[in-house]
Formats: C-alpha cells, structure tokens, sequence
C-alpha cells in the first residue's frame, strides 16, 4: 500500500511530525511528489527522485541542500518566521543523511512545506507575473557569489541546443512511421529554427555570456506565492547547475506569457501575452539591475524564443521516441505539448516587436 510505504519512508527522517495522511502533488513530469499531511503543522513534501533521469541522486541532493543554505545565509535581517516561508528547508534522515535510499532502490528527499502557499499552472495577472520575475531575480542575486564549480552537473548539457538537436536527430531514426508522419509539419521548424536557435549558445560557448549558478526548470508552477499574490520562493532545485542568464528568464517566460497551460489542445487558446512579458521582466530587472550585462538584456527576448523551442524539441524528441522520458497521460500528449509550443512561438514571432525592450 502506497499510504504505509509514504509513511515507513516518512519516518526515516528526523522531524517532529506524526504522519496522518498523503496527497500526490501531481504537476511535475519527472519525480513523484507527495504532500504528507501531519497530525500538527508543519506538513512536509516527500520526493521520489527518478533515477532514471537523474543518475546521480546524491549528487542532485548535495546540490539542492547546498543552495537551500547558501540562500537562507543570505536572508539573515528577516526573521525566522520569514525566513523559513524564502527557501526550502530540507530534513535529514535519523543516520543524518540528506536522502533515504529505500529497499527497492528508489531515492527520496523531504522538505518542510511552506504553509499557506500557492502554486500556478497558468498566470492570471500582470502582479503574478511581477512578483515571479522578482523572485527568479532575487534567486539569481541570492546565488550570484556562490561557486558553481562545486555543483554537480546533473544532468550534462541540459540546455545544449546541439545536443537537443542531436538527441532529436537520433529519434527521427528510430520513430515509428506513424509518428514520423504525425509529426512532420513540426520536424520542417525545427530544421528552419536551426541557426536562431544556436546564437545563445554561441553566446555562452564564446564566453560573452557569462555562467552563472541557474535553477533550470523556472517554469511558473515552481515558483510559490502566498495568498495575496505575493511571490515566496523558488522550489524544484532538482536541476541547480551552472548556467546563463537566459535559460531561467526563457522557461519562465515559456510559462507565464502562455495564456494556456503547457499541454492544452485547443492552439486557439495559445497566445503569447506580452503585458505578462513585460511585468515579468519588471519584476525581474528590479532585483537584476546591477549584475546583468548590456549583452545578457539585449538577448532576453531570443531567450524567450529559444527556452520555448527547446522544450518544444524535447516533447517532440520524445514522442518520436515512443514516449521514454516524460510521463505522459495519453499516446498523443508530447506530440500535444510540443504542438501547444510551436504555437507560442509562432504568437510570439508575430508580437517579438513589442518585447523588444527598448518598446516597454
Ligand atoms: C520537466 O518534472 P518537471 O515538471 O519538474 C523537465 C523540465 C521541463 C518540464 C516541462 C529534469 O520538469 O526540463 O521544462 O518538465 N525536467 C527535467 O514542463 O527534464
Ligand atoms: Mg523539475
């Protein structure tokens, strides 16, 4: 039974709570997230990470608990209450470890959730996507001085659009014929996005954009608010590696200008929303200002492009692939999910003036 075995691993952990019941976070693509609801607060979120994907789970765990702790030294003039609700706090095992590996080889992590948070799937107004900028910006600053040499690159070339593009390239050879055929309209973009979809590379290759700590997976669900649309912090620090500056901007983006959710089938409802890019980029450019780089803000724009397209590569690489990597709720749903991508760029090529910054 799922309940006693959330709550055997649950009680690994040295915490002062009682375990009453469990709820499945069900959002992400990649891990199995469980809200474990105590007898008294706090609650906690319990994380099977998949190791399939990750194949260094205690690499990716060092990883998070050591941001965690660069980010809560950093917020030392708030109080404690406060600080709490800013980073995730992570709990240690009773033999003091940061993750319990349970008998059947599966890895977990716990946390501390953060009461009276929200999360969103898709931005309803202009304050949200204010307050997400800021706390991308805030993360971004917070993390700024710490050395990313020391993290543990989870998953190598996460962002590498050659390597999307030959991972991509490797699918088209072993796709089902059916799906080749379905996917044909989208494998033509990919192949005329080619070039474009490279100058951020070149950019970071070259060494005119810099590296920085980023978070990776800025999508707006792992952002939390409280319930006055106040943003609290980042959460799913799963993929913490040394980045730029426009893979975090771009997939956020990718998420809070999309006026419906990543996998919605119906294109008419998929709009880029620029009143949303720009209160993002406010947001964020408020906490930014000093440590970016008159190169970095020229290239938000193309970041939003490329973050978009590379997700868009990746659901079609795995639909082609016969559906291997995200969990999916029915045959067609990567090639959906890439399908909903495709369409934001196109709305987003068609208004790429009005995000210019200097049109703001
Ligand atoms: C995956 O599992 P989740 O939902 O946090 C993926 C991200 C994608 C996202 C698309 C490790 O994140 O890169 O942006 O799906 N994470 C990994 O929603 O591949
Ligand atoms: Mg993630």
């Amino acid at each position: 039974m799922l309940r006693e075995k959330l709550k055997t691993i649950f009680e690994e952990f040295e915490h002062d709570g009682e375990f009453y019941s469990f709820k499945e976070l069900a959002s992400g693509h990649i891990n199995d997230t469980y809200l474990i609801i105590t007898r008294k607060k706090p609650y906690f979120v319990l994380q099977r990470i998949n190791h399939g994907v990750f194949k260094d789970v205690p690499g990716l765990i060092e990883n998070k608990v050591a941001v965690s702790r660069h980010i809560q030294k950093k917020l030392n003039d708030l109080s404690e209450k406060k600080k709490k609700r800013r980073v995730l706090a992570f709990a240690k095992t009773k033999d003091g470890h940061s993750f319990y590996k349970s008998e059947d080889g599966n890895y977990w992590n716990l946390t501390y959730f953060i009461d009276k948070s929200v999360t969103h799937e898709i931005v309803t107004s202009k304050e949200i996507a204010y307050q997400g900028g800021k706390l991308l910006g805030q993360f971004l600053t917070y993390t700024d001085d710490f050395d990313a040499s020391q993290l543990t690159e989870v998953i190598p070339k996460f962002h590498d659009m050659s390597f999307r593009y030959s991972q991509f390239e490797a699918a088209l050879k072993v796709a089902s014929k059916e799906r080749l055929g379905q996917a044909k309209p989208y494998i033509k973009k990919v192949e005329a996005l080619k070039e474009e979809m490279h100058i951020l590379q070149k950019l970071k290759e070259s060494g005119d954009i810099k590296l920085r700590v980023t978070h990776n997976d800025t999508k707006i669900s792992n952002a939390l608010f409280n319930k006055k649309d106040k943003g609290l912090c980042l959460i799913d620090t799963d993929t913490v590696m040394p980045g730029i500056v426009h893979y975090d901007f771009g997939d956020a983006i990718r998420t809070i200008c999309n006026t419906a959710a990543e996998d919605e089938t119906n294109l008419d409802l998929v709009e880029f929303n620029v009143e949303f890019y720009k209160a993002y980029t406010k947001g964020f450019l408020k906490k930014m200002k000093k440590s970016i780089s008159p190169l970095e803000l020229k290239h938000l724009p193309l970041a939003a492009k490329t973050m978009i397209f590379i997700m868009a590569l990746r659901f079609l690489t795995d639909y082609l692939n016969g559906d291997t990597y995200y969990k999916t709720k029915y045959a067609e749903h990567n090639l959906d999910r890439a399908k909903n991508q495709f369409k934001l760029i196109q709305s987003l090529t068609e208004k790429y003036d009005e995000v210019q910054l200097e049109n703001h």
